[in-house]
């Protein structure tokens, strides 16, 4: 028996190259070795406020970046998070199992509550217990994402190992796939920052469905550090930044890298890293114009049928765990 991989991304704002390196690439190298399951989170989109329209549009558009980007429906279950109840109903028994000393921690309410907790919505707040719900429904054992999920999966094995403790074996406690380059790309113009959807600065992102000349400015206007080399230093993070996007999609080790930029400078630099950003991202770009709404309907339906399954027989057995049913 294969194991399971379970991923998902939210069908808001522009998917962008941290995105792509951090999570979905993995997702399509794990997909041959893995019974993979990749959702689309739309009940977690709405934990901010959403345009109805918008939000529909995207969650399709959604599916049409995992199918590019070489997600293959033939080997993984892609579908949409609210097309399959169970990942509600989970939320709400674990929320009697989360604690609110635990959710107060979590570093990802402190950074999109701006710090204002009274302002922003319960969802958002309860964000982690629906994503716990999310993996555990699915008796997943590895779920790969970026370097920004990190606590949210520490969170998911905490509320697994007390569910399992206190009402008895029922869930497998999975491991976080973190690559080890990539997990977290930064901000082009503040490398204090990931590159995050959410930026108001769009300068600050390069989006996988960008043209190559505005791949080319926003590499142009990417902020460096001060000193010429180009080099990976853990104290020129904007550089070192730059250099790993490189590394990612020329598909050379970092000492390749940093031998193939020796006495260049800056603009040479990003220059070459524009081609290769531009190059490695024509096949996706070329790719997504393939789906049809009505292939991507069957996709998603087969893909939640498939989900349905597995997800009722665990909230079944929870259920019945916990008295309920
Ligand atoms: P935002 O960029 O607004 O913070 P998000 O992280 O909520 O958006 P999702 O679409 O839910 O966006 O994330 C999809 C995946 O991309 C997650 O696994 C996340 O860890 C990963 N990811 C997000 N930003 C980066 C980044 N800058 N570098 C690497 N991986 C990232
Ligand atoms: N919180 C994740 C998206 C997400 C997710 C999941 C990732 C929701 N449920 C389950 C992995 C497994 C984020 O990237 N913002």
């Amino acid at each position: 028996m294969k194991k399971r991989i379970f991923s998902g991304a939210q069908p808001t704002g522009e998917l962008h190259i941290g995105n792509y390196l951090g999570a979905l690439k993995n997702w399509v190298k794990l997909q041959d070795e893995y019974d993979a399951f990749y959702c689309i989170v739309n009940l977690h989109a709405i934990t901010v406020p959403q345009d109805p329209k918008v939000l529909r549009k995207k969650t399709l558009d959604l599916a049409r970046i995992y199918l590019a980007a070489g997600v293959n429906p033939e080997k993984s279950t892609i579908f949409i998070q609210s097309d399959v109840a169970e990942h509600a109903e989970l939320a709400w028994v674990l929320n009697c199992v989360a604690r609110m000393g635990e959710l107060e921690r979590m570093t990802q309410f402190k950074d999109k509550s701006k710090g204002n907790a009274a302002r922003a919505s319960v969802g958002l707040f309860d964000y982690p217990v629906l994503m716990v719900s999310d993996i555990l429904l699915y008796q997943t054992d590895l779920v790969p994402v970026g370097q920004d999920q990190k606590q949210h999966l520490e969170l998911t094995r905490d509320l697994a190992e007390r569910f399992n403790r206190d009402f008895g074996e029922t869930f497998v406690i999975p491991d976080p796939y973190i690559p080890p380059v990539g997990a977290k790309i930064l901000s082009l113009k503040d490398p204090s920052k990931k590159m995050s959807k959410s930026d108001e600065n769009l300068n600050a992102s390069i989006f996988l469905l960008d043209d190559a000349d505005t791949i080319t400015r926003k590499i142009k206007k990417a902020v460096t550090d001060s000193g010429t080399d180009i080099k990976f230093d853990e104290e020129r993070p904007a550089v070192t930044n730059l250099l790993t996007i490189y590394q990612l999609m020329s598909g050379k080790t970092s000492e390749e890298c940093e031998a193939h930029f020796e006495g260049k400078g800056y603009g040479d630099f990003k220059r070459e890293l524009a081609e290769t950003v531009v190059e490695y991202m024509r096949p996706f770009q070329e790719k997504i114009k393939e789906y049809d709404d009505d292939e991507l309907s069957k996709i998603l339906k087969s893909g939640a049928e498939k989900a349905r399954e597995i997800a009722s027989k665990t909230l079944k057995d929870v259920y019945e765990k916990m008295g309920i049913k």
